[in-house]
């Protein structure tokens, strides 16, 4: 078994540890939004440790749609480089947990349909992408 590394952010860390440790029925929302979140387990492309990130509920169907947004940050977040490197990752919502495999959606008329479906499900990013130059990545993840 790989070594679990927990974010280095204190808020996303205790989000991961109320979510997994009450098996999904506690601390599932973005704090004030009540908005949904899913937590994303997958392996880093340097450490190969396990990491956990929290990532906002896009549905597309039986897909997860997971926005790379970081608040509309200059740069990517890490785990887009660790998803990019290893497709497989674990996606936890609420009670349910599926294996899943990612791939990043860069062609046009699919990444726009999906961007419409993110920002109907949280409407920030369309305000994080108008904040940033980089192309906030999409990744479209699908049951094994
Ligand atoms: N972030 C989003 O981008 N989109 C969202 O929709 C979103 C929603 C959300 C909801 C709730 C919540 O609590 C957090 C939410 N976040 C959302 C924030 C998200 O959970 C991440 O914290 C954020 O995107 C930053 O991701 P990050 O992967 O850059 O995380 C940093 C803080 C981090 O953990 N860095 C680690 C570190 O030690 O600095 C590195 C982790 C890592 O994966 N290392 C790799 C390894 O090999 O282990 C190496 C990676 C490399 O290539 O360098």
């Amino acid at each position: 078994m790989a070594e679990y590394i927990p974010s280095p952010r204190d808020w996303v860390r205790e989000q991961v540890e109320l979510y997994e440790s009450s098996g999904g029925t506690d601390g599932t929302t973005l704090r004030e939004t009540g908005l949904p979140v899913v937590i994303v387990t997958n392996r880093g492309n340097k450490t190969g440790a396990i990491r956990k990130t929290p990532l906002m509920r896009v549905k597309d169907g039986d897909n997860y749609v997971l926005v790379g947004s970081q608040g509309g940050a200059p740069r990517n977040p890490v785990w887009v480089y660790n998803l990019r490197a290893d497709s497989g990752v674990e996606i936890r919502d609420e009670t349910d947990v599926y294996s899943m495999r990612v791939r990043e959606v860069e062609d046009d008329p699919e990444r726009a349909r999906l961007w419409d479906i993110a920002v109907a499900a949280f409407s920030p990013y369309e305000e994080y992408q108008n904040k940033t130059t980089r192309k906030i990545p999409v990744f479209l993840a699908e049951p094994v």
